[in-house]
């Protein structure tokens, strides 16, 4: 593990001791104050002013409780969230997650990511993100609905399109945000378009929205790579996971000619040596909601279907993890590297745990951490938001270049800052400092609030 700053270290030890029992949150945390240690030598207010205090306090937090009936008459109990953790550069944003696995430890850990991430790409928005432990696979449509209907009766009252802004993340797609955008409407009888974002184009959604995260987080590991004078063109790539993230790397992946092998849902994986079949993988996840063992059914011999294990043992080129937090061990890098992986970009949130990153970086493997490579996401979510604002629509094709532009805007400042603060190459120490930088600055200047 790095070393922390002396002057950092007690901070530190205070902030977990404060939040005991949120071992995601503390990871989060702690990889965010090996980072800055460099910068509080050259800019001592930070520490003065209680920047890095502040900035590890969420705002606010909520938490509610969600009743409904499902489709047997019983009724089910779930618990909400929502950490409106910094509102310096504007309003919350940051998406709403239903897994079983949600607490409150994991919202804050999303959250905390979110502020960073959400500074870097340089529009105006703060950091937050949402949540329930509520579990969509296996439930019907309208058990979904009443859900959502009973999530957002709670949630409204702490929203608006100057206030706090959600979208989707996992177990929450575009039939999620439609029922919550419709409840919203109906309480707050004001067709507030811009409070959500990640809507359908049928009435509001921004064309490129879907594709952003994995088209985003693919134009940012296609950069990178350029660094070392290499492109995805005729590499082997592994993406894991199946869901939105996946799917639109995996597309971009294959338009930048790369060969996309391998990909998971939480009950295995599929090897396809040919190249995975997008058009039949979208129709089972996007479209019938099924298992990813129905990809390797369908397609018969040829392709194999690995109940549990790891998807990491796929020999690769290029890693991009977009499944969930820590589903890329130490013991998962080490078989990459020794496989001869040259890039990792981190789809997903926090998907790499801290001895795989470790073990990438002194292999010489470039390194793209989830807060810069997939803020392509949140960033059209703002440019949603723009669309909303100004009762506009914009074709896909501009849409597309904005995104492509920040996701190299993103990589160029993550590049220098590393460069500047004598760390070449290090991304994960560019990121944090840079997205640190912008909002500690202008939490100073808000004065003490
Ligand atoms: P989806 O719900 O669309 O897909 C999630 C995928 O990951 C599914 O294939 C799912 O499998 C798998 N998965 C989820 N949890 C686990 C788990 N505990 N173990 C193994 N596999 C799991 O979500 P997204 O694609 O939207 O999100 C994926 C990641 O990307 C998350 O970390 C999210 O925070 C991050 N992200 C998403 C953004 C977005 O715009 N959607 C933006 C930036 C980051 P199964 O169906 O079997 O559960
Ligand atoms: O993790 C993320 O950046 C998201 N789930 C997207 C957030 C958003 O507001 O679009």
């Amino acid at each position: 593990m790095t070393q922390i700053d002396e002057k950092l270290e007690p901070i530190l030890v205070e902030v977990l001791h404060r939040n005991a029992g949120e071992p995601e949150f503390h990871q989060a945390v702690r990889e965010v104050f090996e980072s800055l240690g460099r910068v509080v030598a050259k800019h001592p207010t930070y520490i003065e002013h209680a920047l890095i205090e502040r900035i590890c306090e969420p705002e606010r937090q909520i938490i509610f409780r969600v009743p409904w009936v499902d489709d047997q008459g019983n009724v089910q109990i779930n618990r909400g969230f929502r950490v409106q953790f910094n509102s310096a550069l504007g309003p919350y944003k940051g998406g709403i997650r239903f897994h079983p696995s949600v607490n409150l430890g994991i919202i804050k850990f999303l959250g905390f990511e979110q502020i960073f991430k959400n500074a870097l790409t340089g529009l105006p928005i703060g950091g937050g993100k949402g949540g329930s432990d509520f579990n969509p696979h296996g439930r019907s449509d309208g058990e979904v609905m009443r859900f959502c209907q009973s999530f957002m009766t709670e949630l409204h009252r702490h929203l608006g399109e100057y206030i706090d802004v959600p979208a989707g993340d996992i177990g929450v797609g575009k039939r999620e945000i439609g029922y919550m955008f419709g409840q919203y409407k109906r309480l707050t009888n004001r067709y507030e378009s811009g409070v959500l974002t990640g809507k359908d184009l049928a009435y509001g959604g921004s064309r490129a929205r879907r594709e952003a995260t994995g088209y985003g987080a693919t134009y940012f590991v296609e950069r990178m790579l350029g660094t070392k004078n290499e492109s995805f063109d005729g590499k082997r790539v592994v993406v894991s996971g199946s869901g939105n993230v996946a799917i639109y790397t995996i597309e971009k992946v294959i338009a930048f000619g790369g060969k996309v092998v391998a990909c998971s849902d939480s009950s295995g994986y599929v090897v396809d040596e040919n190249g995975i079949d997008l058009g039949l993988l979208k129709e089972i996840k996007e479209v019938r909601r099924e298992r990813i063992s129905e990809y390797a059914r369908r397609k018969g011999s040829g392709v194999e279907h690995v109940a549990g294990g790891s998807i990491w043992d796929v020999p690769c080129d290029v890693a991009m993890p977009s499944a969930t937090q820590n589903e890329l061990t130490g013991r998962d890098a080490r078989v990459l590297v020794k496989n001869g992986v040259i890039a990792v970009g981190e789809g997903a949130n926090m998907p790499c745990t801290p001895e795989a990153v470790s073990t990438f970086q002194k292999a010489g493997v470039l390194f793209a951490p989830g807060k810069a490579a997939n803020a392509g996401g949140v960033a059209t979510s703002a440019l949603e938001m723009q669309q909303n604002a100004s009762r506009d629509s914009w074709s896909f094709a501009r849409t597309e270049d904005r995104l492509a532009q920040i996701m190299n805007n993103i990589h160029d400042a993550c590049a220098e800052t590393a460069e500047e603060y004598g760390a070449p190459g290090n991304y994960v120490l560019g990121a944090n400092i840079a997205g640190f930088v912008r909002v500690a600055d202008a939490m100073d200047a808000l004065g003490v609030i």
